[in-house]
């Protein structure tokens, strides 16, 4: 059982399937868009973690191949939705620290959302705190071409790496992510609590929107809404679901 070697030939044996976690607004409780999270259902073990095949992934550089096909499946299944009478819902898509090293990551985006028809806009790109600080001037002259393409930055993880705050203020990047290890404990530990709130504060400063990920109660939502975060999403509301789920839920709140 080798699964280097499966992973190579998942994505010809079409194993891998995209789940699509809803994104609200706090105050109003709109659905504003979705992060895509990519499965990968092996042919013997079933739904695999992609925290257990991502890094294989990136180790063996196959997530480029994989990347490229989530974000082009996201991108059509946003832009199916878009036309389908849900407009202004948007898509979030993870980038791995080898796919944003890729010299040809900005014409891979733009090809993407040609072939799709998705405007720039409605896309997302979510990129790790330590990617973006680990070659700083590299990593905004990327943002800013992909920027210019229209495409939303956010900072996935927001809170667990070192960012200095200069640095963030020079980065074209639209939203911060807390990371939902500093939510858990919102509540009830004083640092957490502390920690997130000090990030909206921030965020706001900077012109930033904030969203919380993992919120799993009605009393971590309070918290976020008493201190004015701007979005969230977690199991309170739902988890990452199929693409059918996904518009079905839709549907039910139209
Ligand atoms: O989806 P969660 O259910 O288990 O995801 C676990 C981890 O895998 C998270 O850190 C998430 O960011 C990452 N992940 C999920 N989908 C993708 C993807 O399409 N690309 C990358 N690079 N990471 C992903
Ligand atoms: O690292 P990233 O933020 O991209 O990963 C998102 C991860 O968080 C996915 O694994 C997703 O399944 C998971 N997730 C989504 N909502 C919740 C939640 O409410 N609680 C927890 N613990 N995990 C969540
Ligand atoms: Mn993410
Ligand atoms: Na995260």
């Amino acid at each position: 059982l080798n699964l280097e070697n499966d992973l190579r030939r998942a994505l010809d044996r079409g194993e891998f399937v995209v789940h699509y976690q809803p994104q609200l607004h706090i105050s109003t409780g709109q659905i504003i868009g979705m992060e895509a999270l990519v499965r990968w259902n092996h042919h013997r073990r079933g739904l695999i973690s992609p925290a257990e095949f991502i890094p294989l992934a990136e180790e063996t550089g196959l997530i480029v191949q994989i990347g490229e096909w989530v974000l082009r499946t996201a991108c059509l299944q946003c832009k199916k939705w878009l036309d389908s009478g849900y407009p202004g819902l948007r898509v979030a898509v993870n980038l791995s620290a080898r796919q944003f090293q890729q010299k040809n990551i900005v014409e891979m985006v733009e090809r993407i959302l040609q072939e799709t028809g998705l405007p720039g806009q409605m896309l997302e790109l979510e990129i790790t705190e330590s990617v973006a600080m680990r070659h700083v001037e590299h990593a905004i002259s990327i943002l800013e071409q992909l920027k210019q393409l229209g495409v939303q930055i956010s900072i996935d993880d927001f809170g667990t790496g070192y960012s200095s705050l200069s640095y963030l203020k020079k980065f074209p990047i639209q939203t911060l992510k807390i990371d939902k290890s500093f939510v858990h404990d919102i509540s009830d530990s004083q640092d957490d609590g502390a920690i997130a709130a000090s990030v909206i504060v921030m965020a706001h400063s900077l012109k930033l929107n904030v969203i919380a990920e993992g919120v799993e109660t009605e009393e971590q939502l309070d918290f976020l809404r008493e201190r004015d975060c701007d979005e969230f999403q977690g199991y309170l509301f739902s988890g990452p679901l199929t693409a059918e789920k996904f518009e079905e839920m839709l549907k039910m709140r139209k």
